[in-house]
């Protein structure tokens, strides 16, 4: 039976890979921060279900300590080790620079590093992002030669973390892969996520709980795909022979105002828009009332305007391909939401 450890199992990614590898047969550690209120919901269906007892283990730790890291490694001595924690707002990551380097950035080194002194023969599994590209002018779709010109700290530090995992893969021979993986959404995305914040707003608004929603930036192009398929090729890249760096995308790209416009259609508003930039507002056509504003403080001090993917080597490579399309990912979002209010 294979080992594997997931840092940042209690996220979106985390809980969709967990499940994937149990149902591949493995034994899945995850290492989990300590909360003052329960934090695991998205893990519990696996953490409670007894016939995993001996399969599915969480243990405390955190990517800033590397004597807990040092530790788990020897305990556990896992055949995979994927890095998905880190403090992955980049609005936030504004507001926290420092804690977000810590985390985002010299976490990967720590964890990295354990992994090469205990001389397991381990895989290593790097969560890097698009956002490392920022969207040069003139460089969409973006792949695997794109240069990189990351625009937040959040970009920066997942910058070190793609460098330092190609790094030890070079200078020790490792089995250190970066996934580059364009943005990826689910039910369980975080709710301050744009995608996220929308399809709640929209169920909620739907069923009479909220007036309106307020947004920033509008006009940012992004290539939304869903969590699901995406862990799968996280997977399928700890699968190869060889290590490398893959971009998973889904080569589609769509605005912030696309996905507000598909996710009230869902639940039959049709939304119409007035005036420019801050002074935006969209109304339900049939009834004339303001369902959409935008709000400066959800802009950001820099921004990336266009992420649009272009994943032809993990398809010819990893044999891997999105299954989920943007209009069913929007609808399956809302969808999910409006079932959760009813709960
Ligand atoms: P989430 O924000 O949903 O999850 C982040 C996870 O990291 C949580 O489990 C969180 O724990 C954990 N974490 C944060 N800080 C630490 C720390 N210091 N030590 C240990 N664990 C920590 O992110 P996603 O699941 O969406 O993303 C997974 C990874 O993929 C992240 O690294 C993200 O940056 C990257 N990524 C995500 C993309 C996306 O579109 N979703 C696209 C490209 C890359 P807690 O629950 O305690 O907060
Ligand atoms: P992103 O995701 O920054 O791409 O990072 P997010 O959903 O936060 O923003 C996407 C775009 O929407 C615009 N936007 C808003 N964003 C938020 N959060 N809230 C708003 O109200 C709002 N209004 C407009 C943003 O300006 C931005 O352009 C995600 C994270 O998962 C990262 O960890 C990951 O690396 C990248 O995706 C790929």
């Amino acid at each position: 039976m294979k080992k594997a450890i997931i840092t940042g199992i209690t996220g979106q990614d985390g809980s969709y890979l967990a499940d994937l590898l149990i149902e591949k047969g493995y034994e899945v550690h995850g290492i989990i921060r300590r909360h003052s209120t329960i934090c695991t919901e998205r893990i519990d269906h696996l953490f409670n279900d007894d016939t995993l007892r001996d399969r599915f283990f969480m243990h405390y730790g955190d990517l800033t300590d590397s004597c807990n890291l040092a530790s788990l490694i020897r305990q556990i001595k896992p055949d995979e080790v994927y890095n998905l924690a880190a403090q992955s707002h980049v609005a936030v990551s504004f507001e926290v620079p420092e804690y977000t380097a810590e985390t985002t950035g010299v976490g990967v080194i720590r964890l990295l590093d354990v992994i090469h002194q205990s001389g397991l023969d381990c895989k290593f599994y790097q969560a890097s992002t698009s956002e490392l590209f920022g969207g040069i002018p003139g460089t969409a779709p973006q792949d695997e030669d794109t240069p990189f010109y990351p625009k937040s700290p959040y970009g920066v530090a997942k910058l070190y973390g793609y460098w330092i995992t190609k790094n030890y893969r070079e200078s020790y021979d490792m089995f250190a892969s970066n996934g580059i993986l364009f943005n990826h959404e689910s039910p369980r995305r975080g709710e301050t996520f744009v995608t996220r914040k929308i399809t709640i707003a929209v169920a909620k608004i739907a069923s009479g709980l909220q007036e309106k929603l307020s947004l920033g930036n509008l006009n940012a192009k992004r290539d939304w795909g869903f969590a699901g398929d995406y862990v799968e090729g996280m997977w399928r890249i700890m699968q190869q022979d060889k290590p490398g760096d893959y971009v998973l995308a889904t080569n589609e790209t769509h605005t912030v105002r696309e996905f507000v416009e598909k996710a009230f259609a869902v639940v039959g508003v049709d939304i119409e828009w007035q005036g420019e930039g801050v002074s935006e507002k969209g109304y339900d056509k049939a009834t004339g009332k303001l369902r959409v504003d935008v709000n400066p403080r959800y802009f950001r001090p820099a921004e990336v305007e266009l992420l649009w993917g272009n994943p032809a080597k993990a398809e010819r490579d990893l044999g891997w391909k999105r299954k989920v399309s943007f209009t069913q990912l929007v609808e399956m979002m809302v969808r999910a939401d409006m079932e959760l209010l009813k709960k």
